[in-house]
């Protein structure tokens, strides 16, 4: 068992904690979607990649992950390719954490975890693909996903391209409303749709500028109270999205296996992506890619404005 009591958690990177110091911008990344929503080996090349763009776009990027029953808000080389690379690691919510922490466990972190971890080292901004949300069959399952009520608890923005189709999109912005959590466009009034550019759901606020977010988070911050998240949803740009034709039929048969297979709780995310990109021949994982992408370049941009 590791020794916990008296010893700060998270346990910050000397990089990250120095820019925190100093006022300068940080990007919280999580690590799920590297170990459980990208095939390897490209997950590894992918999270070095976005570690880089968040410095190209001028901030210190901050991987969240637990190793050996210590949350790490930070990692190096080494670490990042263990997250990447380890087998059989586990994936951790917000509710994991704590018995992660007591057994030594090794994982990688949801939303739900990141946001959480982020938001105590003191990071602003967040980056990701997409939330969890409300699944299809949440009225034989209740199955919805941790990281939207406990966004509901923390002050951090989250740069998402919304949520999968295979998700319950509608039910899912209804829960974010009532959950009073914020949803910003980014460049769009319409909730975009992850693979699509578009879900075909309004939005109720826009913003058209990294520099607009930050004075969206700057409000947060001089209102006080209890603390939310804010979701900034980035749209996949037009010509990088997945054929809508193409995504349609995949989804149908991706849903269609999850309930033959039996495939229930926390494999139910990893199974839908896994069915995507095996059946779209690597098109999704492009299109997952470049929505990431997109997002941690936004997140960069945001935590510049809201530095300065
Ligand atoms: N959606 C994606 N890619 C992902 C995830 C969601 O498009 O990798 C991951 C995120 O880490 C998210 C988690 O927090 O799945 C949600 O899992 P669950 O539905 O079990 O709460
Ligand atoms: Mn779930």
């Amino acid at each position: 068992m590791p020794k916990v009591s008296g010893e700060r958690l998270p346990a910050v990177s000397d990089e990250v904690r120095e820019a925190l110091d100093r006022g300068r911008p940080v990007v919280a990344l999580e690590s799920t979607i590297i170990a459980h929503g990208l095939p390897r080996p490209r997950n590894a090349r992918v999270a070095c990649e976005l570690e880089e763009l968040v410095r190209a776009g001028g901030a210190v990027p901050a991987t969240v992950a637990v190793l050996d029953g210590r949350p790490h808000v930070g990692l190096d080389a080494e670490q990042l390719a263990r997250v990447a690379e380890e087998k059989d690691i586990r994936k951790l919510g917000h509710r994991d954490l704590a018995p992660a922490v007591a057994a030594g466990a090794t994982g990688a972190t949801t939303v739900s975890a990141t946001a959480f971890l982020a938001a105590r080292a003191g990071i602003r901004v967040f980056a990701t693909g997409g939330l969890g949300g409300v699944h299809r069959e949440w009225s034989d399952t209740q199955d919805e996903s941790a990281d939207l009520r406990l966004l509901a608890r923390v002050r951090i923005a989250v740069v998402c391209a919304g949520v999968k189709s295979v998700l319950d999109v509608p039910a899912t912005l209804q829960r974010l409303e009532t959950l009073g959590i914020g949803v910003l466009g980014f460049g769009t009034t319409e909730f975009p749709g992850f693979y699509l550019s578009g879900s075909g759901l309004p939005v109720d606020w826009t913003a058209s500028s990294a520099a607009e977010v930050a004075d969206v988070l700057r409000a947060q911050d001089a209102l006080g109270g209890p603390p939310s998240a804010l979701i900034v949803a980035n749209p996949v740009p037009e010509e990088e999205q997945l054929d809508p034709a193409l995504h349609d039929r995949v989804l149908a048969g991706a849903l269609a296996a999850c309930a033959r297979e039996g495939v229930t709780g926390q494999a139910v995310t990893p199974f839908l992506l896994d069915h995507f990109v095996r059946h779209t021949d690597g098109a999704a994982l492009e299109a997952n890619v470049a929505a990431v992408r997109g997002n941690v370049r936004l997140a960069a941009g945001i935590a510049g404005a809201y530095a300065s």
